[in-house]
């Protein structure tokens, strides 16, 4: 496997403007595991143009991955290369030299998942009468800038960032197919960023794209046309969108407590939805009614969400 596995890096030339020297790179820890890959964190020697130390984070795969893995990795780096928005996650170099695993270095978010820090938040708001053991425990690795109370204007900001993140992939003829909060990164000063293009994938002429059947499927932010006919396309990504603010108001809470996957496509085709969670407002809920049309034609743009959300936040001013 590992004669495919050069054949397969040596497709890519190394690309001289992203390439990074193994050498001046330091791993620290481990953020995260998945199946086939993990994410790490790590300080780079005069990275981007930056003389001196950055924390980054690392994209790399576990030892057992397969061949597939490692050419979704060197997708992501391909689509990754030609990205640029402060509100989606940027690359920062590559190692795929000889001689190492495969290593995409990103920015570092120092908040984590967007829907960790929801969660984080919300223990640490319902909670205040953990101890002191207990709240350390939460703060874990990201206990350096503390988890400060979430505010609704910054729930409706965040709802802002990504709209725009989205909107300026929509433009580059992206589809996520995966917009979720877990794959929404938090920096510092609450900068939104989305990411994990492992499943983005380039939009073909008509707009839609056939999923290759491999893998798991994120059903409960799907759209019903992804779930019945592997259509995905930018319109798919504004129904998870509004799963994503869903999210946001519950501050991490799962989509559709109680009901079993197998069960949603139906109840979805009925006209079923989720009901206002308590604390959301009737404007935010119909925003995110629209984004849950059955027509993808009906469910707005990305450049109106973001107006939407661009209001909203002027009248919390
Ligand atoms: O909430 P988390 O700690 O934040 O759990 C996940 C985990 O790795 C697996 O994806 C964290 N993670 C991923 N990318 C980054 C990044 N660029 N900066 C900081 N943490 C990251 C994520």
């Amino acid at each position: 496997a590992d004669t495919t596995f050069i054949n397969i890096i040596n497709k890519y030339a190394p690309d001289p403007k992203w390439e990074f020297p193994r050498s001046q790179l330091v791993i620290e820890q481990t953020l995260g595991e998945g199946e086939f890959g993990k994410v790490l964190r790590a300080k780079a020697q005069n990275i981007a143009g930056k003389a001196g130390l950055t924390t980054v984070a690392v994209k790399t795969l576990k030892d057992d991955a397969r061949e597939s893995e490692l050419n979704d990795l060197l997708s992501e780096y391909q689509l990754l290369k030609e990205v640029s928005h402060p509100n989606v996650i940027r690359l920062l170099g590559v190692c795929t030299a000889p001689g190492g695993p495969v290593y995409l270095i990103i920015e570092y978010a120092e908040f984590g998942s967007l829907r960790n820090y929801l969660r984080r938040t919300r223990h640490l708001q319902q909670n205040s009468n953990l101890n002191m053991v207990q709240k350390e425990e939460y703060a874990c690795h990201y206990d350096e800038p503390k988890v400060s109370d979430v505010t609704p204007k910054d729930l409706l900001s965040f709802a802002w960032q990504i709209c725009n993140g989205m909107g300026y992939l929509s433009d580059m003829k992206l589809v996520h197919r995966d917009l979720a909060a877990r794959n929404v990164l938090l920096s510092e000063e609450k900068v939104c960023k989305v990411s994990d293009f492992g499943l983005t994938r380039d939009v073909y002429e008509d707009n839609a794209y056939l999923k290759r059947s491999k893998g798991r499927v994120p059903v409960k932010w799907m759209a019903p046309e992804s779930l019945a006919d592997h259509i995905y396309t930018t319109k798919s990504d504004v129904w998870s969108f509004g799963i994503l603010i869903w999210e946001l108001v519950t501050l991490g809470a799962t989509p559709y407590p109680g009901i079993a996957v197998q069960n949603l496509f139906h109840l979805l085709r009925q006209g079923y939805r989720m009901e206002r969670p308590d604390n959301c407002s009737p404007g935010l809920y119909k925003i995110m009614r629209s984004c849950w049309h059955i027509d993808p034609e009906q469910r707005p743009s990305f450049l109106e969400l973001s107006k939407w959300f661009a209001k909203l936040l002027e009248d919390k001013m």
